[in-house]
C-alpha cells in the first residue's frame, strides 16, 4: 500500500502513528506542500481535491484522513478499532467530533489563521474579529474534552487507546505551531503527556516539530 502524505500534516499523522504502532507497512510518498506539489496535475489526477492524504491498495484509492485510519486498522485487525458495534460507534463519534468541531475552531480557525496565507484576512478588524471568535469557540471545545470526553479516563474511549486518540492527539498538537498552551485543562494535559510518552511517538512527529512547530518558534500569536 503507498500513502500519499506529507510529515507535517495534522491529516496524516495520525496514520503514521497507528501505523508504526500496528507495524503496518506503507510505501511512503511524499507530496511536498511547500512546493506546491499537491496543486500540480500529477497529484491531482490522484486527488483532485488536492490533498494529503490519499492511500493507495491496489487499484482501491482513499483520501480523508479519518476514513484511511478507520480502514487501515480494519483491515490490519487492530486492537485500538474493536469490531463491537457500540464501542465502534463510539469511536467514530469521537473522531467526527474532533474532525467538525475542535479542529474547525482550534486548527483553522486559530493556528492556519495566524500562520497560513490562504487562511488569512488581509483587513486587520476582521481578522482580529474572526480570531476572537475561533478563540471563544475552541475554548468551549476545549472544556468539552477536558470535562466530559476525558474525565476520568486514560484515554478518550476508556482505560484503552483507540484510533480516535491518534486521529485526536494529532489534531490537538497542531496548536503547538501557535504556542497554544493547554495548562489550563489538565485532563487534556494528562492524556497528551500520555500519548507523548508513546515510544512511537518521536519518531513520526519528527518532522511536524522540525518544519511546522519549529517555523513558527519566534511567531507572536493570539493566545487560548
Ligand atoms: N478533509 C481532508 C483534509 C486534508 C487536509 O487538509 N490536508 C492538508 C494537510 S494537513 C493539505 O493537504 N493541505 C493543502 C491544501 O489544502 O492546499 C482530510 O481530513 O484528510
Amino acid at each position: 500500500m503507498k500513502l500519499y502524505f506529507h510529515p507535517v500534516s495534522t491529516t496524516s499523522r495520525p496514520i503514521l502513528l497507528l501505523a508504526a504502532d500496528e507495524g503496518i507497512v506503507l510505501e511512503p510518498q511524499i507530496v511536498d506542500l511547500f512546493k506546491g506539489e499537491h496543486r500540480q496535475a500529477p497529484y491531482l489526477a490522484i486527488n483532485p481535491s488536492g490533498q494529503v492524504p490519499t492511500l493507495e491498495d491496489g487499484d482501491f484509492r482513499l483520501t480523508e484522513g479519518s476514513a484511511i485510519l478507520k480502514y487501515l486498522a480494519e483491515k490490519s485487525g487492530s486492537r485500538a478499532y474493536p469490531a463491537e458495534p457500540k464501542q465502534r460507534a463510539r469511536i467514530n463519534e469521537i473522531m467526527d467530533w474532533f474532525n467538525t468541531g475542535l479542529y474547525r475552531d482550534l486548527g483553522y480557525g486559530m493556528v492556519y489563521a495566524q500562520t497560513l496565507p490562504d487562511y488569512m484576512y488581509a483587513d486587520a478588524a476582521v481578522q482580529n474579529a474572526t480570531l476572537a471568535r475561533s478563540q471563544q469557540k475552541a475554548r468551549r471545545w476545549l472544556d468539552v474534552l477536558d470535562r466530559h470526553l476525558l474525565d476520568n479516563k486514560k484515554f478518550l474511549c476508556g482505560p484503552d487507546l483507540t484510533i480516535a486518540d491518534y486521529f485526536g492527539v494529532c489534531y490537538l498538537t497542531l496548536g503547538e505551531v501557535a504556542h497554544l498552551k493547554f495548562d489550563a485543562w489538565p485532563n487534556i494535559t494528562r492524556w497528551v503527556n500520555t500519548m507523548k510518552a508513546r515510544p512511537t511517538w518521536g519518531k513520526v512527529n519528527e518532522g511536524f516539530y522540525q518544519y511546522f512547530v519549529g517555523g513558527y518558534k519566534d511567531g507572536k500569536f493570539m493566545s487560548l
